[in-house]
């Protein structure tokens, strides 16, 4: 079973079921991470590092939209953007911590607090509103030109809307215990259309906003290049016959994937997949090189 795995135990898939007037919970688990309340369930403060930046995150596709951004900030010269980006761990309900939730009262992951700001911290929760809060205030990766900055803002906005649609993909089809036919053929449905949307617009545009590389790119990567590539969820790219039906995005898909600072931003606080693909912490950029150093004494 995968770290992310849901489980409808409980609950007899094959019986009918008429929804009463009001929902009640039927089995509820205390301990479960899913719960119909929002807030803090324990007490305890997040750690702060060095930087002004504190990302609190976890390498899925919302954590990387982040990590990808700040490392292309760095790698394009941008000494400020340095951060701290401290493991959020979902599974063992990281998220629901005091501290988090002061930052992130919605419970997940991405969150960032920059300090930068004189006898203030600033809270910034969204993957979306993270990476127009880091263009605009680094003045980077957002067309200045009206027409392109429109578009790459209608393709980020389509990110955080059509991100859900992927992730419950996702679920039903890779992490669920039990398959079942109606929210596979839904979801499955759902994002193949995504695709389709995306792959005609690639056809005529070398990125989303045209010719310059943007965040709207950023946003939309790991969620899309994690279907058609099936580094998401195993099995996806056939499953949605991507090579045949999508070779547009596959190409923007590979293409991005081969930058210095996406490599990076896809390593930043994973704790699974290849040993030497693995940052669960970022404190500094030598990070890096010593990760690739400790791997290649361990061959
Ligand atoms: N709309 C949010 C979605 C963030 C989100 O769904 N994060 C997930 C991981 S990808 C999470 O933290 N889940 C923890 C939970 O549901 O308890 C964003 O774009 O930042």
């Amino acid at each position: 079973m995968s770290q992310f795995g849901g489980s409808t135990s409980g609950t007899n898939l094959n019986e009918p079921y008429t929804p009463p007037k009001v929902w009640k919970w039927e089995n509820p688990d205390p301990e479960s991470i899913n719960q119909p309340t929002a807030g803090a369930r324990t007490e305890k403060s997040l750690p702060v590092g060095k930087h002004s930046l504190q990302l609190y995150s976890l390498a899925t596709p919302n954590g990387q939209k982040v990590t990808i951004l700040l490392e292309e900030m760095l790698e394009s010269g941008i000494a400020s953007a340095e951060y701290d980006a401290w493991l959020i761990n979902i599974m063992k309900k990281d998220q629901f911590t005091s501290g988090f939730v002061d930052v992130n009262p919605n419970s997940k992951i991405p969150a960032l607090v920059d300090r930068s700001v004189e006898g203030k911290e600033v809270k910034v929760f969204e993957s979306g509103s993270i990476l127009l809060y880091l263009a605009e205030k680094f003045d980077a990766f957002l067309p200045k030109d009206f027409m392109k900055r429109t578009q790459a803002m209608n393709w980020l906005f389509w990110n955080v809307g059509s991100a859900p649609y992927l992730g419950n993909f996702g679920h039903f089809y890779h992490y669920a215990h039990e398959k079942q036919r109606y929210p596979i053929d839904r979801f499955t449905m759902e994002t193949k259309r995504l695709l389709d949307v995306l792959n005609r617009h690639l056809e005529k545009n070398e990125y989303l906003a045209g010719d310059e590389y943007s965040i709207a790119d950023i946003a939309n990567y790991p969620w899309y290049s994690g279907v058609v590539l099936g580094k998401s969820y195993a099995g996806s790219d056939t499953f949605l016959n991507a090579k045949e039906d999508y070779p547009h995005v596959i190409r923007w898909a590979e293409t991005i994937s081969k930058r210095p600072a996406v490599k990076r931003g896809e390593m930043v606080n994973k704790t699974w997949g290849s040993p030497s693909e693995q940052l669960p912490e970022r404190h500094d950029a030598t990070d890096f090189q010593k990760k690739t150093e400790e791997a290649s004494q361990s061959q």
